[in-house]
């Protein structure tokens, strides 16, 4: 039976219930990029953890792609206002690569190839809430989507999942990235639409 409960109005009335505030469906995949794709050769590849006092794990491509990998499906969303859904992916969760890290740090910088940076709490990228991620679609992630490979925290806005990832700095003070220091926000929640300092 069909009882509406008094004063329930539900999220996006009518719409698909995936759908954030504010966002429309996609069925392609958009390509937004700060800069240039950087190349990147598998050979010199290095993917890196350092901790806030300054102690470096890092894994060779060899080694990152050798380690136990998961293959998912999740809905990403783009502040520019693009959802898509059931996106499916192959890589590593992040609580793997942060395994053994002796730390206290609260926040992660993650730092790419080209340069682009991006802030997020620690917290955020473990319990299967975060990969670095090799693969898109069962095929090796284009240069465009940023492979070789790139972070995926599908949970928050998508300039959070950054490509070319290279490593994450773990630090005890929570300081801003590339599209945060521009004004984006903070943090990044789609479902509470926290797309700008102040929202
Ligand atoms: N290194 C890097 N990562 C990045 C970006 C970027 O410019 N450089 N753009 C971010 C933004 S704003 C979005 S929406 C997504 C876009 O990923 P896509 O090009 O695979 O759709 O990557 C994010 N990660
Ligand atoms: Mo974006």
């Amino acid at each position: 039976m069909g009882v509406i409960t008094p004063g329930f109005t539900g999220r996006a009335r009518g719409g698909d219930p995936r759908l954030p505030p504010g966002q429309y469906l996609t069925e392609d995949f958009p390509v937004l990029s700060a800069g240039p794709t950087p190349r990147v050769n598998l050979d010199k590849w290095e993917f890196s953890v350092t901790t806030e006092k300054g102690e470096k794990r890092s894994w060779s491509w060899h080694e990152m792609t050798a380690l136990p990998s998961e293959k998912f499906t999740v809905d990403i969303h783009c502040v520019t206002q693009w959802t898509k859904l059931d996106t499916r992916w192959r890589g590593v969760p992040v609580a793997t690569l942060l395994g053994d890290a002796d730390t206290e740090a609260d926040y992660v910088m993650a730092r790419s190839y080209g340069g682009y940076t991006t802030n997020m709490p620690l917290a955020d990228l473990l319990d299967g809430q975060a990969w670095v991620v090799y693969e898109y679609n069962g095929k090796p992630l284009s240069p465009e989507h940023g492979g070789p490979a790139r972070l995926l925290v599908p949970h928050l806005y998508f300039w959070k999942s950054a490509k070319w990832v290279r490593g994450l700095q773990l630090t005890t003070k929570d300081e801003p990235g590339f599209w945060e220091t521009a004004g984006y926000h903070d943090y990044g929640d789609p479902w509470r639409e926290q797309r700008y300092q102040g929202d």
